[in-house]
């Protein structure tokens, strides 16, 4: 008789309410910045304001002698004794330029960490870094990628005979020039994705704390990878990983800017060392804008070649990337996405892409919520639209005609990419009929008609995530890409729930605690989840790429397999039976024909107090699993929106928002709905209005919430969401991710259906953010070019 499957869908499937909420909303989670040590310093830096300079001078002595001073630091100080900033990707052939957790005697960037002051109070060491004097000799700066790859444009590092980072050619393919040749036309697009500041509402926050007697480091810090940040941390100090133990305590949102290990936490632990004592620090919103990774960040050049049927046959593109002064933990290989990801859930035959990763004297790039997917769906999409107007096509006629038909997966595309499963014109269908789009289109002409600029956007796409197996993603990033999990069963039938991942605002202490529930026939509240504690969790890689619940939750899944197995030998060997003939059906071992049955928690029991040996088996109930995935998944959505742009003041008003994504199997339906929803708001904050701006020498003019615009809920109408569910094959599951996925689509949509809106005025082209001054320009032009007349 077969085990019955761990996944009873009594609970997973279920909109049940996150159980992290309450301690967040009553304000009773502990960030790191909440926590107090015995003893505990305060750290604050002293950062440069050039964007390019050498030191000439750094003096501390008024500093120093201001009360309550414990120490000031620079470069001079860790000489010799540290390591640099980690940085993971670092590509074959890359102009790797290590960057020190200190500036030694040069600046490349307004924020960079020249100095740190160390104080009994956290107020103490802010007033005293303000009176270290740091004399800086300017030197010619560049902040513009493009400006940056001129001729005679000043050189971020001066032993590198041009700013290029790292450049990887396109490929020479005879069959893609062969289908340029043979096309009917073809589109050329210029498209920037602006460089963009994730603003996770708990800026960075760490505390370091050395103990001389053990010889153990503890660090808390606002993390997405703890178990990275130990090996990190270690590496970096030349302490064994053994000594290290790295807490992420409750994280305020990361959208990828906190999987990197900053200089920042390799040097407090540093400095704790050095004075033996707990040290603390938490970043400022203008540190936060100014020294926290960015995303985005690319200008993308590509040619389309097309049919006069509107098939696009192939594609011809080039990234440049701004990876800033120095590269992040994995900004260098964020580009490589784009190009995966380029011919989108589209028949494109052929793919040629350069990238060329570029340094410019600003902060460096990183992850950021989608990492290079949102740019290639942008250009895709962009690319699709294009088509579209040229031919006199309707745009979903045109995307239906090069969706990958739902026979052909696994898909490969010319790209390398597999796509595992997908049933993309359902999808299409269904977000055709939910958002109404004939009658869209004919209430958009009949506004037209009365002088209005409506319009209408279509996103038709997919994304990568959950990466796997560990031999390819290495090579990029030098991370494996499995996930771990632990489970312990308690005599009493509770089960703690160690895993790897480290959410930080996704709602797996929910999720995980539904799948546990359900494979053991327990209640939600008889499972805890624990994460991002290295000495409790051994082993983990973390959460980004909206993997967690797709490779986290298979190892979780993994691990309740083994110990159902454990039990069911267990219980067979108590009822007396073969194990073969004992079935678990709703939380209880039955033997069949027979009244006999154990519950789960009998089961618990009997294990621990091991009364009654079972031969060959061992007391205890508790099981570990890492799962390496096969492959990637490839979730796929569209989305749809109606705008209206008011002509007189360029007043952009999103009036509908329709999305109808496909995840494959949904573990809990509310957290997947904020996900989707978090997401498509994000990607629309991009398309609206935010953008990090350096001005031309390099200095930061978005350092503040009243200078980087954030969108905010007024900005949208009420989201209606929907879905189909095409499951993965890659897991048992059935899942794929959803983390991302609304960034992916929401960034296009919007700018199509602005375009849409503009398109009777003859305006084809604007790049984001589309704020009212930049569409209003486009309009005064527009128009005045229509009656001939000087433009705005
Ligand atoms: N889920 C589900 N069924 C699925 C897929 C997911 O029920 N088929 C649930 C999961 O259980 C989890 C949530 O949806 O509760 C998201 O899961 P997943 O897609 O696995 O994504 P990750 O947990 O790996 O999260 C990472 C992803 C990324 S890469 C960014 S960036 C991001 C994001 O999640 N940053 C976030 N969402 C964020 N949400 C918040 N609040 N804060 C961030 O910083």
């Amino acid at each position: 008789m077969a085990l019955k499957p761990v996944l009873k869908p009594v609970l997973v499937g279920e909109r049940i309410k996150r159980r992290e909420d309450p301690r967040l909303i009553r304000g009773l989670a502990t960030y790191t910045d909440d926590l107090k040590l015995h003893g505990m310093l305060h750290a604050a830096f002293v950062r440069s304001d050039y964007p390019a300079g050498r030191i000439v001078r750094i003096d501390a002595t008024r500093a120093r002698e201001r009360k309550g001073v414990v120490g000031v630091f620079s470069f001079d100080d860790l000489r010799g004794g540290v390591g640099r900033t980690p940085c993971t990707a670092i590509l074959p052939g890359m102009n790797d330029r290590p960057h020190p957790l200190l500036a030694d005697g040069v600046v490349r960037y307004v924020g960079q960490p020249v100095a740190v002051v160390v104080a009994e109070e956290r107020y103490a060491a802010r007033d005293a870094a303000l009176d270290v004097e740091v004399e800086i000799d300017p030197l010619p700066a560049v902040a513009d990628l493009e400006r940056a790859l001129e001729d005679g444009a000043p050189r971020v590092y001066d032993d590198l005979d041009s700013n290029v980072c790292w450049h990887a050619p396109a490929e020479p393919d005879p069959e893609l020039e062969r289908l340029f040749q043979g096309a009917d036309g073809v589109v050329k697009l210029r498209l920037v994705n602006q460089r963009v500041a994730p603003v996770p509402m708990e800026g960075r926050a760490v505390l370091a704390h050395w103990e001389e007697g053990p010889q153990k480091l503890s660090v808390w810090t606002s993390t997405q990878t703890p178990h990275g940040a130990k090996q990190q941390i270690a590496i970096c100090l030349g302490l064994p990983e053994i000594r290290v133990r790295v807490i992420a305590p409750e994280v305020g949102g990361g959208f990828g800017c906190k999987i990197p290990t900053y200089a920042e936490e390799c040097l407090l632990p540093w400095i704790s060392r050095r004075l033996r004592r707990p040290v603390k620090w938490a970043e400022t919103r203008t540190e936060n804008l100014m020294n926290t990774s960015h995303g985005r960040g690319h200008v993308e050049y590509v040619e389309a070649a097309y049919t006069k049927d509107g098939k696009v046959l192939a594609l011809r593109g080039k990234t440049l990337a701004d990876v800033g002064a120095f590269v992040s933990m994995l900004g260098a290989a964020i580009p490589t996405f784009t190009q995966l990801l380029a011919p989108g859930p589209y028949t494109v035959k052929a793919v040629s892409w350069e990238i060329v990763d570029v340094y410019t004297n600003t902060m460096a790039t990183e992850a950021y919520r989608g990492a290079g997917r949102p740019e290639a769906a942008y250009i895709i999409e962009r690319v699709m639209d294009a088509v579209a107007r040229e031919l006199g096509l309707d745009r979903v006629e045109v995307r239906r005609r090069n969706l990958i038909p739902a026979d052909a997966f696994p898909y490969d595309t010319p790209t390398g990419a597999r796509y595992d499963s997908g049933n993309y014109q359902a999808t299409l269908d269904k977000a055709v009929q939910r958002f109404g789009y004939e009658e869209a289109l004919a209430a958009r002409d009949r506004a037209r008609a009365e002088g209005r600029l409506v319009g209408i956007g279509v996103a038709t796409f997919t994304e990568i995530c959950g990466l796997g197996p560990s031999t390819g993603a290495s090579a990029l990033s030098r991370h494996g890409t499995w996930e771990s999990a632990e489970l312990r069963v308690e005599p009493t039938g509770n089960v703690t729930v160690m895993t790897g991942v480290s959410p930080h605002g996704q709602g797996q202490e929910t999720a995980f605690a539904q799948m546990v529930a359900d494979a053991f026939g327990i209640g939600i509240d008889d499972v805890t989840v624990v994460h991002g504690d290295t000495d409790v969790v051994t082993h983990g890689v973390g959460t980004f790429g909206s993997r967690g619940l797709v490779v986290g939750g298979t190892a979780v899944h993994m691990a309740a397999e083994r110990i159902l197995r454990k039990a069911r030998r267990i219980a067979a060997h108590l009822l007396d039976t073969t194990e073969e003939r004992v079935a678990f059906e709703e939380g209880s071992f039955r033997v069949a024909g027979a009244e006999r049955e154990m519950t789960f928690r009998d089961v618990a029991m009997a294990a621990h107090l091991w009364n009654v040996p079972v031969p060959g088996e061992e007391p205890g109930l508790e099981a570990t699993a890492r799962f390496e995935p096969s492959g990637t998944t490839f979730p796929f959505g569209v989305h749809f929106c109606q705008v209206t742009v008011d002509r007189d003041t360029g007043q952009l008003c999103i009036d509908r928002y329709v999305s109808v994504d496909d995840v494959g199997t949904v573990v809990n339906p509310l957290l997947a709905d904020g996900q989707r929803l978090g997401g498509i708001v994000q990607g629309l904050g991009q398309a609206l209005c935010e953008e990090v701006r350096y001005d031309e020498s390099g200095q930061l003019l978005t350092a503040t919430l009243m200078d980087y615009a954030m969108p905010r809920a007024a900005m949208f109408p009420r989201i209606e969401l929907d879905s189909t569910c095409t499951p993965s094959p890659l897991n048992p599951l059935g899942a794929k991710g959803i983390g991302e996925l609304g960034t992916i689509g929401s960034t296009p949509c919007l700018v199509g259906a602005v375009l849409d809106a503009l398109a009777p005025l003859g305006v084809t082209h604007l790049d984001m953010p589309l704020k009212s001054e930049k569409l209003w320009r486009a309009i005064q032009l527009a128009e005045s070019q229509q009656t001939g007349e000087g433009g705005a």
